[in-house]
């Protein structure tokens, strides 16, 4: 309490005099007026210090002799090493960067008797408005100050590491010389090996990617006595606010983190398969470039053939069906310094988090897997046969495709007559009524590179549980008929009815029918009796008028002596 009376005291006494006019006293000490001084003050100027200051030099009367501001650029010196008049070399301790000083100084400070050629006359008291941009000392470092930093870091910035950052570059006083976010683009470079100014080179090391720092730097690591030619004046300490988006090293090959391996996993897959398979696509900052969710679709592909880039050819090996798999690839092994399309900036680094549909091999035949079979599996399926079944088909995710227990009804086919896909033809043989199996059926044996509109996804692997329910043996290959025993040898007589001596295709069919229910003989299974019928009627009806003559009848007897139907 008694001090800041007293300090009011003087404060009253220093405007009275100034109220009143009075020659000035000869001062015997500085005079300090702050005239501003900044919230933020994290160093103040030291004995030993190196600042850069504007100020503007005037006499009591406001008549000015000197300015930094004329010149048009900082006043750059040593304090307290007698390169300043003595008054100035006290006067500016203490001070902190964007602070502003009245400062008085009298000649026993300044220039004394002599004062300073025609401009500081004898006995001069000087004034010097003084704002302070930046403060350095020679013993110092690079000060790094972290302030946002990622909790998932593991990989930190390494000398010969290349990276790409944002920037905004400020001198100490917060005067923005230069930033990569006004560019929209990144500054891309290696660290450590002299392709930054030496403060930089150092204070990039050990950052990770996410992380926020704020690098401080005196100028003998920045642009020292020069500058840069252009924004940066000489003896300019820096400041860069730097967030890493991207690190990887020329050395990097890719980075394989497995999410989920599905457990049993019987196959594996292999240079030359063909894989379809979900992914989601980011930089390394977590910045999505693109998603085969976001088209609804699969990305289908040959792996190891050089169809998709480097490091996804060999991030897609030894995957299993089901597997979900990370893969972080360097720019080298990716879309290298040019990147591609809008979304892949040069020299990014990849993140691929994969799922795996499925994957086949071209050569790949039909895998069987007859999981049931009773005790008399007699006789087996073989072409030709009418065969019942049931399916149940998904895709290799499980994904319900279509089943015949939906209906409730068997699927019922002649083997071997292209009725279902080949994979389903050759699943299907050799099996006996009763038998179940799982067949694994590649697209090329399946549905192929198109599959089904809105069902079978191109170039699916099926998954078909079958169970084969009835079966009826089809005729000898080419038949579409047979006699059971010998063939009457009245054949033509006992088909015209009405003995005319012409067999007309009621007559005809009639007779054929009543073999066939009479046991006598049998149609193909499997197809349309009539139709069967039918052909055989128009074989032996040569003229094709409708009727068969007793001469076409002999005449397809003769030529065809092992013939096929009758
Ligand atoms: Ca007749
Ligand atoms: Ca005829």
């Amino acid at each position: 309490m008694r001090q800041s009376l007293l300090g009011m005291i003087c404060l009253a006494l220093l405007i009275t005099f100034v109220a009143c006019n009075a020659p000035p006293v000869p001062l015997d000490d500085i005079v300090v007026e702050k005239t501003f001084v900044p919230e933020q003050c994290d160093r103040v100027v030291k004995s030993g210090d190196f600042v850069r200051y504007h100020y503007n030099g005037m006499f009591p009367d406001g008549k000015k002799f000197d300015s930094s501001y004329d010149r048009g650029s900082t006043y750059n010196v040593y304090v307290g090493k007698r390169q300043l008049i003595e008054g100035m070399d006290k006067a500016l301790l203490g001070m902190c960067v964007n602070e502003r000083r009245l400062i008085k100084i009298p000649p026993a400070l300044a220039y004394g008797k002599d004062g300073y050629g025609d401009i500081i006359p004898p006995d001069a008291i000087l004034h010097f408005d003084v704002l302070l941009l930046d403060i350095w000392n020679p013993e110092d470092t690079v000060q790094i100050r972290t302030y946002h930093r990622p909790e998932k870091c593991d990989r930190t910035v390494q000398v010969s590491d290349f990276i790409r950052y944002h920037y905004n570059g400020t001198l100490l006083d917060g005067t923005l010389f230069d930033s990569s976010h006004t560019r929209m683009r990144t500054y891309d470079t290696y660290v450590g090996i002299g392709w930054l100014i030496a403060g930089m080179d150092q204070g990039l090391l050990g950052m990770c990617v996410g992380e926020k720092r704020i690098i401080t730097l005196p100028p003998f690591l920045g642009y020292g006595e020069n500058g840069d030619g252009s924004d940066i004046p000489s003896q300019a300490s820096l400041v860069f606010d730097v967030v890493l988006l991207d690190l990887h090293n020329p050395k990097d090959s890719i980075t394989v983190e497995e999410q989920l391996v599905p457990d049993p996993c019987p196959r594996k897959s292999q240079v030359g398969d063909f894989m379809r398979y979900h992914y989601n696509g980011t930089l390394l900052d977590g910045t999505p470039f693109d998603s085969s969710y976001s088209r609804n679709r699969t990305y289908d592909t040959y792996i190891g053939k050089g169809y998709v880039i480097a490091g996804m050819d060999e991030g897609l090996l030894s995957l299993c069906v089901g597997q979900r798999r990370r893969v972080i690839i360097p720019p080298h092994l990716a879309y290298g310094e040019e990147g591609t399309g809008t979304e892949i900036p040069g020299s990014a680094v990849l993140v691929f988090d994969i799922h795996v549909i499925d994957f086949h091999n071209p050569s790949d035949t039909v895998q069987i897997n007859s999981y049931f079979k009773p005790d008399n599996c007699n006789p087996v399926s073989k072409k030709g046969d009418f065969v019942k079944y049931h399916y149940n088909a998904t895709l290799m995710d499980g994904t319900h495709i279509g089943s015949t227990h939906t209906y409730g009804k068997t699927y019922d086919i002649v083997l071997g007559v292209g009725q279902v896909v080949p994979g389903m033809e050759m699943g299907l043989k050799d099996m006996c009524v009763g038998e179940k199996r799982t067949l694994i059926i590649p697209p090329h044996l399946g549905y192929g590179e198109r599959g089904v509109d809105g069902e079978v996804p191109g170039s699916a692997v099926l998954v078909f549980d079958v169970e084969m329910v009835d079966m009826e043996e089809g005729l000898p290959e080419g038949y579409m008929f047979i006699w059971n025993g010998e063939v009457s040898p009245n054949l033509f007589n006992e088909m015209d009815k009405n003995k005319d001596n012409l067999v007309e295709p009621s007559e005809f069919t009639d007779y054929i029918a009543r073999q066939v229910n009479e046991g006598k003989g049998r149609l193909a299974p499997g197809f349309d009796a009539h139709r069967i019928i039918e052909n055989m009627f128009s074989n032996q009806d040569r003229n094709s008028d409708g009727k068969i003559t007793r001469d076409e009848f002999k005449l397809k007897a003769d030529e065809t002596p092992s013939h096929d139907e009758l």
